[in-house]
């Protein structure tokens, strides 16, 4: 059961951020709006907020999903590959020593961000891509294995369009797994039951399970209504303008 979330609006210089994408400029405003938006969707799903000041500083900041990796028996700060984010762990590791006694990182060379990072249960799959380096999930494997986790690793160093793992993999609970085609045949995937992703919709496969009720993206309809019928409800984001700066739904918080 998931009972808080932290979460970082957008700041003013949010369009100076790092995107892969043309799909234009963000719209300022229409962000604040839609990051409100997902904070009162955490907060249907019964998730306590706390909600960090915006950082103009760093414009990727609300994505801070890609500073920590958390998990029930211990969480582990990053070390972004975008050298530009490195600096945003520093804020999140004061915020989570309030609710974690013992905090491990990732060391140089190694990297890590926290999109790349998809936990099934009791298991993590990490993808190696730009941003997460082998020395870094490395690190993570052996800190994961700490824990009493599992961890196998995924190459998406190939996979064209795909930022991180989770821009193409998101698990549902229930053995379920939501892939894009790239993804679908990996073999680490093979005990799962794969949800596959309409082509056209690979955004959408960026959801987030919260308690009873998953978060999907607006705008993909087809996607929603499978959910919908495997028996999940959704709540549905506006996620434009974060969009267009490559992040999804799950970076938009760090959930435990
Ligand atoms: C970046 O390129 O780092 C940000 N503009 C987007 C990060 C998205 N994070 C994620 O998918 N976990």
């Amino acid at each position: 059961m998931l009972s808080r979330a932290i979460v970082r609006p957008p700041g003013p210089t949010f369009a100076e951020g790092l995107t892969s994408v043309r799909l234009g400029v963000p719209d300022f405003g229409r962000a604040l709006k839609q990051h409100e938006a997902y904070c009162a969707a955490l907060q249907q799903c019964g998730l306590t907020l706390t909600r960090l000041e915006p950082d103009e500083q760093y414009p990727d900041s609300t994505f801070l999903e890609d500073t920590a990796v958390i998990t029930e028996r211990g969480a582990v700060l990053t070390r972004p590959g975008a050298i530009n984010r490195i600096g945003e762990v520093a804020g999140i590791r004061e915020v989570l020593q309030q609710f974690y006694s013992e905090l491990h990182a990732i060391h140089a060379p190694g990297t890590i961000e926290g999109g790349d990072v998809c936990e099934a249960d009791k298991e993590f799959f990490i993808g190696i891509s730009q941003r997460t380096n082998e020395t870094g999930a490395r690190q993570l494997a052996e800190l994961l294995k700490s824990f009493g986790y599992p961890a196998s690793f995924v190459d998406i160093r190939g996979m064209k369009g795909v930022l991180h793992l989770k821009s193409g993999l998101g698990y549902l609970g229930d053995n379920q797994l939501i892939a894009i085609d790239a993804l679908a045949g990996c073999q680490e995937f093979r005990d799962y039951d794969l949800v596959r992703v309409n082509a056209g919709e690979e955004y959408a496969a960026n959801c987030v399970r919260a308690n009873n009720w998953v978060l999907v993206a607006a705008g993909y309809p087809a996607f929603e209504e499978m959910l919908r019928g495997l028996g999940y409800q959704t709540i549905a984001v506006e996620m434009t303008e974060f969009q267009k700066m490559d992040g999804g739904l799950s970076c938009l918080s760090l959930r435990f």
